[in-house]
């Protein structure tokens, strides 16, 4: 079963970053939020969730920086068959120059694979999100990994698209930090703010199952104005 509504479409240059899958080779999709080098609570969600060789694991991105072991949870990711991401902007910032992590040298070649954007047929995950007010085909690679507040602007302020947003297709996103995963019609917020020592989350998209483990310990501070209570 796939969710209502058709393929995605982008234009170029971001449909070379768009992977397009077929939801029917696998029995369950799992969405996963922001990792930020949390091995330890990546190890426990997994071992949580206990996904198949038939199902798919889709990270939302930003699997590095922030916290101890962001080598490792890309290998962790890298290194399973049934596990993929997208880019998150913290990848985007490696990729761009803006942050230089010479330890992750020996993965960058996948985090340069990694797609911007990853379909089924009325499904979408991104890191960011959309913009409600354009066509998804007027959207720049930019856009889906960091729009947050609509009007445009990387604020913590809100309007959130989230809040305005009615697909399709179903959007699944992290990049926003939520006291609590956003699980509307149209918009999954997954980021639950692990390295900030809230929770790693995830959902089996299929049977609607939540999957979540609190974090270890805090590994940075945030401030309460800058983590989304839902209101959607
Ligand atoms: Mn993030």
């Amino acid at each position: 079963m796939t969710e209502p509504g058709g393929r995605v479409e982008f234009c170029d240059p971001v449909s070379s970053l768009h992977r397009h899958i077929d939801a029917d080779r696998y029995d369950e999709l799992y969405v996963v939020g922001d990792v930020h080098g949390c091995l330890d609570e990546l190890r426990r969600l997994w071992a949580a969730m206990g996904p198949t060789e038939d199902d798919l694991v889709v990270f939302v991105g930003d699997l590095v920086r922030k916290g101890p072991a962001s080598r490792a949870v890309v290998e962790f990711v890298r290194d399973r068959d049934n596990a993929t991401t997208v880019r998150g902007n913290n990848e985007a910032k490696l990729l761009n120059g803006e942050v230089s992590r010479p330890e992750l040298d020996p993965v960058r070649e996948y985090i340069e694979d990694a797609p911007v954007a990853l379909s089924w047929d009325g499904g979408l995950v991104v890191h960011g999100g959309v913009d409600p007010t354009r066509p998804l085909t007027s959207h720049s690679a930019e856009d889906l990994l960091e729009t947050r507040s609509i009007p445009a602007g990387n604020g913590y302020d809100g309007p959130f698209w989230f809040e305005q947003y009615e697909g399709p297709p179903r959007v699944f996103f992290g990049h926003t930090v939520l006291g609590e995963p956003i699980d509307t019609t149209w918009a999954v917020g997954l980021d639950t703010g692990c390295v900030y020592g809230g929770s790693l989350t995830a959902l089996a998209t299929r049977a609607g199952e939540w999957f979540s483990v609190d974090a270890t310990r805090t590994h940075q501070q945030r401030a309460d104005r800058k983590i989304v209570d839902p209101t959607v």
